[in-house]
């Protein structure tokens, strides 16, 4: 029986079945910025929704902490290979932010306060997938993470999380973003392991 045994403990040899092919779990949580952190004033941040038909749909810090906010527990994937399991958060649903949006368009372009782009369909955003994150850990979010707020798409690579997010533009057709025009994916599923194209 003693192999048996060693099959279920020996843990360094097990494999989390939560952890995407070609990923390794880390216990820290790395920074990755393109650039430097920008310095929000909550006082100052807006997000904005923006429609083919030229409508704006606006929100100051007031009114995103008026909205019904959720906590996420959730897994986080790099495309650098690293994930992290577990991960604790608050925001408010982009499918709250969408209730009034009218659009026919099927993608978004998220826009970062920096000059960050990244495109994301608009499924991958709604249906409890995405939200405006502004807390990680029970405390507010770190600036060098994307604090004040972030997106965050956990079902994709976190490239797709735009760190200091200030708005998403409705695209009728699939657009490369940041990363994207570089080398990366276009959608990103990190169980498709959709790393680079
Ligand atoms: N605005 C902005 N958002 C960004 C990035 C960036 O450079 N700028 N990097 C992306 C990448 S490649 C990753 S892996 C994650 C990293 O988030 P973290 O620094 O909180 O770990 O943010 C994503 N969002
Ligand atoms: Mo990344």
């Amino acid at each position: 029986m003693s192999f048996i045994t060693r099959g279920f403990t020996g843990r360094g040899r097990e494999r989390d079945d939560r952890l995407p092919p070609g990923q390794t779990l880390v216990g820290d949580f790395p920074v990755l910025s393109a650039g430097p952190t920008p310095d929000i004033d909550t006082a100052d941040w807006e997000f904005t929704i923006r429609t083919e038909s030229g409508a704006q749909h606006s929100w100051n810090w007031d009114q995103l902490m008026a909205l019904p906010i959720e906590d996420v527990t959730t897994d986080i994937h790099c495309v650098t290979h690293w994930s992290k399991l577990g991960t604790g958060w608050r925001g408010v649903a982009l499918d709250t932010l969408f209730e009034g949006v009218d659009t026919d368009y099927a993608y978004t372009m998220a826009h970062s306060y920096g000059g960050y782009t990244t495109n994301v369909p608009l499924d991958d955003l709604l249906d409890g997938k995405a939200w405006i994150a502004f807390e990680f850990d029970g405390e507010p979010l770190d600036p060098e993470h994307g604090g004040p707020a972030r997106l965050l798409v956990p079902h994709l690579y976190f490239w797709k999380s735009a760190k200091w997010v200030r708005g998403l533009v409705m695209m009728e057709d699939d657009e490369p973003g940041f990363w994207e025009q570089n080398g990366y994916h276009l959608r990103g599923d990190p169980w498709k392991e959709e790393r680079y194209w």
